[in-house]
């Protein structure tokens, strides 16, 4: 085993900015990273950009730029993007550097050398796009699988001998069952093998961009063929000590260039110069928008750096905040096995649930009970069994989820663990402990801010900077220990905790229209005059006094949770916080509210009416709201963002 983790991203062709598809891909590796370094190893951590490519010289020609300034130009975008995405990369290749031209001759010439590269005529079709080469019987419909277009070539050319490979390839994906990850992609590289491998074409004439061949400089090495010697060119192959950091422990990649490149080319060349494979590939599937694939030359990009910095401004939370929410967006929907839809609707929506409602609550309300009921001073005691179990659950199956990179699995034992912190705030209740002088209330504090401090270290790799955020709201140094998480040395007693302050201010979602009703047959004669406004005549309804008002307690409340009552179509569920207490209440809402609408929402709760029971539900208070025409409920809510539990008057 290597001494050093190393763990790679794709190189970036600079024909495109990044996007949030690159960024992506680029985001789970930094977070694998920072999850492999709080586990205490050390971590090599590959980015890069891939500038040989036609594409990319086609690219430069069609902006009227010189190849190199253009290449120059669009890396620099991805060195500016990638830290502003806090990727923390240990270094970032360019193929279009000295070493990386050096290492790949001497590959070029090391396969030569051992008999794995001829000289022969290419006749078939080339896809700039993809830099792919295919044979007529690949196309479809005259374009390639992916419908790019395809150009005819017919070239004196090198091959490289790959379906000598195909057997030891195929045994040792057969031996190695976490090599190609995940296990459905791994079955469609086997299919592609078992099809049969041929022989690839690895060089183009010289157009003057690329990397000469060793000896033939009338020929430029095939762009794929020189961007995989990338990960091993950083390594400083084949002098040095490269081998203290190879085999990759884990290579990230999107699912189109698993199967033709990184599965099959890769390893084959691998294997023909005598260099270990990498331990696991992952080829995860695709961010798709507008139903497509998310790519420059479909024009459905979305910039990384500008959707946080939006949220920032909409919301109001720091850009930090904001780029920690981007990271935390991309890895709960990571597309693992499948492609996933990015919308702007999505992420507004899983900002306000789990960051600003789940993640937000949590940290609030712990804090403020900790403040109010022991001074905010972290007490000795022992947190009860039930939270420490859940801390080592939510750390096991964040554990099990990386041994096989299924990092959105990891991002929902994080956000698990603050979903059970805010249910045990709840069941437990501590205001009702310390109103009863129970001791039992400083092991329920204890326990909430062990699991808040759990918390802090299960996001970090995710979200570094609010991690940051949460450990100074607790009063400490950041956890950067994974073995520390959920112990008690990671809370020592006596730790003064600061006044919570909000990270995530929720975000003002502008409402879906609900379906449109059936309307009503307008009236034959509609008024065409302004009403006029009649002045106020007391007499008209029952007047009360300010003495009779004011027995009428209202409150601002939160949902956090709403669900259908089974059988009635005009009730909801709701449990709502209220302060420091948590209410179910039942409304008639359904015809013109969906429970998602309303998780997080703040509402204006009545909270000394009797409580009722309504389709045998008990019902603890009553939400305010206006009548539409037909009867239907407009939910009153705060001009802003107010205090949980604050008064209405
Ligand atoms: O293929 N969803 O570079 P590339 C998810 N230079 N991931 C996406 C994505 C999306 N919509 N769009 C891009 C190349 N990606 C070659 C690689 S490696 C030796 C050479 C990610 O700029 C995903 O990881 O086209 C995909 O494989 C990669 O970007 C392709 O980047």
């Amino acid at each position: 085993m290597p001494k050093t983790t190393f763990i790679t991203t794709p190189i970036y062709y600079v024909n495109s900015v990044p996007h949030i598809g690159t960024a992506l891909t680029t985001i789970v590796a930094d977070i694998t990273a920072r999850f492999f370094r709080m586990q205490g190893r050390e971590v090599f951590l590959l980015t890069g950009t891939d500038e040989n490519g036609q594409k990319v010289k086609e690219a430069a020609d069609k902006a009227g730029k010189d190849p190199h300034a253009f290449v120059d130009e669009i890396s620099a975008k991805f060195r500016e993007v990638f830290p502003g995405l806090f990727v923390e990369y240990d270094d970032f290749i360019r193929t279009t550097e000295p070493r990386h031209h050096a290492a790949t001759q001497a590959f070029f010439k090391l396969l030569q050398d051992r008999g794995h590269i001829y000289a022969g005529r290419y006749e078939g079709w080339y896809d700039v796009s993809s830099e792919t080469f295919f044979k007529e019987a690949d196309l479809v419909d005259g374009k390639s699988p992916d419908g790019n277009e395809v150009r005819w070539v017919s070239e004196e050319n090198y091959f490289f001998r790959m379906s000598t490979f195909a057997e030891p390839l195929l045994a040792h994906i057969e031996a190695n069952p976490t090599f190609i990850l995940p296990e459905s992609r791994k079955n469609e590289v086997v299919s592609f093998i078992k099809q049969g491998l041929r022989d690839v074409c690895i060089s183009r004439q010289n157009q003057g961009w690329g990397i000469p061949v060793p000896g033939d400089d009338r020929q430029v090495v095939y762009v794929w063929f020189d961007a995989l010697i990338n990960y091993i060119t950083a390594l400083g192959w084949p002098n040095g000590d490269w081998e203290s950091r190879w085999p990759a422990e884990v290579q990230w990649m999107g699912k189109d260039i698993l199967t033709r490149f990184h599965a099959t080319l890769w390893p084959a060349m691998l294997l023909g110069a005598g260099i270990p494979l990498p331990k696991t590939l992952v080829g995860h599937a695709w961010l798709l928008m507008g139903g497509e694939k998310i790519s420059k030359s479909k024009g459905n990009v979305v910039a990384p750096l500008d959707l946080a910095a939006e949220l920032a401004t909409r919301s109001g939370c720091s850009n930090d905040v904001a780029v920690d929410a981007v990271r935390y967006y991309v890895t709960v929907n990571l597309p693992y096995e499948s492609d996933t839809v990015f919308t702007q609707d999505d992420f507004d929506k899983r900002y306000n649930s789990d960051l600003a409602n789940d993640l937000g609550n949590a940290l609030n309300r712990s804090l403020a009970m900790s403040q109010k009921f022991v001074a905010g001073i972290v007490p000795q005691a022992d947190a009860e069994t039930e939270a420490v179990e859940a801390i080592t659950l939510a750390i096991s199956k964040y554990e099990k989820a990386f041994e096989t990179y299924h990092l959105d699995h990891a991002a929902d034992a994080a956000i698990g663990l603050i979903r059970f912190l805010n249910k045990y705030i709840d069941t437990r209740a501590p205001w009702a402990l310390a109103k009863a002088n129970d001791p039992a209330l400083n092991g329920v504090l204890v326990s909430m801010l062990l699991c808040l401090r759990a918390s802090e270290g299960l996001i970090r790799p995710i979200m570094p900077k609010t991690a940051d955020r949460i450990a100074k709201q607790l009063g400490l140094g950041p956890l950067l220990e994974w073995k520390a998480i959920g112990t008690a040395a990671s809370l020592p007693p006596g730790t003064q905790l600061q006044v919570p302050q909000p990270i995530f201010p929720r975000l003002e979602l502008v409402k879906t229209p609900m379906p449109p009703k059936e309307k009503k047959p307008m009236p034959e004669t509609t008024p065409t005059a302004k009403p006029s406004v009649a002045p106020a005549d007391p007499a008209s309804v029952e007047m009360i006094s300010i003495e009779d008002f004011v027995k009428v307690k209202l409150k601002i409340g939160r949902v956090l949770e709403a669900e259908p009552i089974d059988g009635s179509d005009k009730l909801l569920k709701l449990q709502v916080v209220i302060g420091e207490e948590r209410r179910q209440i039942v409304a008639g809402i359904k015809a013109n509210y969906s429970p998602e609408d309303l998780i997080g929402r703040q509402v204006v709760v009545c909270v000394n009416l009797k409580p009722a029971r309504l389709r045998g539900v008990e019902s603890q208070g009553m939400l305010l709201a206006a009548t539409d025409k037909e009867g239907g409920a407009i939910l009153l809510q705060p001009e802003h963002e107010a205090p949980d539990g604050t008064s209405v008057k």
